[in-house]
Formats: structure tokens, sequence, C-alpha cells
């Protein structure tokens, strides 16, 4: 009798251990349990973060993964929250967007303390560890706006009153696009940016700081051309210059970046005239490098670019079709 009892408390034991295992881990990766990545956002401040946003949780649920996601609605303290959150639920991996660049260092201290690698999409932090994170998966912001200048150079001969709308103060897309665009325009001597302020990459802060431009250069007349750190922020521009008698795209031109469905039907439109293309999908080259590195893999690179094209009026309308929602 003891013996099948002990025999049936032992099949018990196996049976409710493994299947409990399974039950709590097997996510349908046949028994493989399942990646928990927490995964920090900067917000939902333009479309193209949204694309972001909605391009990482399908990859996400491609693989298989426990993707907890959150939105710091554009504060660094609350992304700081959310990452200290990951930590204590004990994830595999944090994947954050940094919404500006300083003021990281002691949240991933934190991290690497509790054995959780970091990776780093889209815009950068300032570091001075680079043990404190395993990779960063970003675009060149920097020749993003030597394509953005380039393109404006081409368009007008070189001879150019340009406003500046820039993205929020402080942001590595920002800080780059600027310093790209200025060094291609630093060689043109009748290109100069005659205004620039931050519209914080939001279509109704660019609106409000056109108006203001407008305003100050006699309605418009002394502007040639809009270069904005994003298209959300250029369509902003769209509507100020309309409300001010002028049309946008042709009395002035207009370059921006993200190549985000909205512009392609203003460049159909005619209402603006390039964008640098942003590629949002940046989460499978972020779950390779983790993947990588949980098993077992050394070499990854601290840094995975991923490019983009330039996009014009002439192939708007196609574009369009092929991307809008
Ligand atoms: C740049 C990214 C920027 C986008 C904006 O990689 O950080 O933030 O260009 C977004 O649309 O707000």
């Amino acid at each position: 009798m003891r013996i099948i009892y002990l025999l049936a408390c032992l099949l018990a034991f196996v049976g409710c251990g493994e299947s409990g295992k399974q039950a709590d881990h097997d996510h349908g990766n046949q028994g493989k349990k399942a990646l928990v990545i927490g995964f920090s956002q900067v917000g939902s401040e333009s479309s193209w973060r949204t694309s972001f946003s909605e391009s990482v949780k399908a990859e996400a649920a491609r693989r298989g993964i426990d993707l907890k996601f959150s939105d710091a609605q554009q504060k660094q303290e609350n992304q700081i929250k959310a990452i200290r959150s990951f930590i204590a639920q004990g994830v595999d991996a944090i994947v954050v967007a940094p919404v500006v660049e300083t003021g990281w260092k002691p949240v991933l201290v934190e991290a690497k303390r509790a054995g959780i690698p970091v990776v780093i999409v889209d815009r950068n932090m300032a570091l001075d560890d680079d043990s404190l994170f395993l990779t960063r998966i970003a675009s060149d912001f920097v020749e993003e706006g030597r394509k953005a200048a380039r393109w404006l150079m081409e368009a007008t001969g070189g001879t150019c009153n340009i406003v500046e709308l820039q993205g929020t103060v402080g942001a590595t897309a920002a800080i780059d696009r600027m310093a790209g665009f200025k060094e291609v325009i630093s060689a043109y001597p009748d290109a100069k940016i005659i205004r620039s302020q931050t519209g914080e990459f939001t279509r109704s802060k660019g609106k409000e700081v056109m108006e203001a431009f407008l305003k100050a250069e006699q309605g418009g007349k002394n502007i040639c051309a809009v270069w904005a750190h994003n298209d959300e922020m250029a369509l902003g521009a769209v509507l100020a210059i309309k409300e001010a008698g002028l049309n946008p795209g042709k009395d002035i031109l207009i370059v921006s970046v993200d190549a985000v469905p909205d512009i392609f039907k203003a460049m159909a439109d005619g209402d603006t005239n390039a964008t640098v293309e942003l590629s949002p999908h940046m989460g499978g080259p972020a779950f390779d490098a983790i993947e990588a590195y949980l098993s077992g893999k050394r070499d990854i690179p601290k840094l995975i670019t991923v490019d983009g094209g330039v996009y014009t009026q002439e192939t708007a309308a196609e574009e369009y079709a092929k991307r809008k929602k």
C-alpha cells in the first residue's frame, strides 16, 4: 500500500511540476520558456512613434515574446520608473527608447547589477560606460540632416532663407539632425537658417512656432523653406502657412524626416516637398541581439544602424497608396 502511495506522490509531483512549469512558461514555443522583455517607449507624440510601437509589439507577438510595454508620455521620470519595475519583475531583457540623452546611468547600473541586458533603440543615451547596455539600434540622425539639406540645396540652387522646427530639446534626433543639416548648408554662403525653435516633434507645437516665424518674417515673404526635424511639425507648418494665405510646397518649400503616411498625402497634394525616411522597424534587430546574447553570444556590436531613403512629390501618390493605414 505504502509503495503505491509513494509512487502516486512521485507521479503527482513530477506531473504537477512538469505541467505547472509548462503552464507557467510555455507560450506555445514547443516547451521553450517565452522571453519576457520590458519596453520603455517615449510616448505617442508622433505618428512615427506610434508606428514604431506597433512594429515592436507585432514583432514580439510574432516571436512569442511576452512584451511588457510602457508609454512614458515623453517624461524621463516615467521611463525610469518603468525600467525599475521591469527590474523588480525580473524580466529577461529591457529595451529603452530614451526621450533625452542624459540621466540614465543610475538606473542602468541597477539593471546591470540585476544581470538584465539593456538594448537602446532610436535616440541615444550619453553614457561613459558602454558595459551598461548591450547594443543600440538606430538610424544615423546626422546623415538624415545631411540628406534633407542636400535635397534643399539642390532644389533651391543654394540660395534660401530657412526656418528650422527643432525636435525635443536634448533628444539625439534633434541634436544630430540639426548638426547634419548645418554641416551641408555651411558650404552654401547664400543658404542660412534665419530662425530656429523647438516644436517638440508635435504637429500642434510645430504649427504654433511656424505662426510666430511667419509673423516675424514679413508674413512669410522672407522665408524660402521650412526644415522640420519630423513630419508632424512639417504638417503643422503646412496649416500655419495656409492660414497666412500662402501656398506651402510652392511659396515656401518644406523638407522633413520620418516618411510617415500623412506626409506622402501632403506631398501628393503639393503641400510639402521631401521627407527623409526613418524606419520604425527596430524591434527585429533588438530582439535578435537579445536572443543572441541570452544564447551566449558576446560579440554583439554596440551599434546596429537602420537606413532610409529620400522621398519627394514625384513618387508620393504611389508611396501613400502603399503606406496608408
Ligand atoms: C527619431 C525619433 C523622433 C522622430 C519623431 O528617431 O526619435 O521622435 O523623428 C519622434 O517623429 O517624435
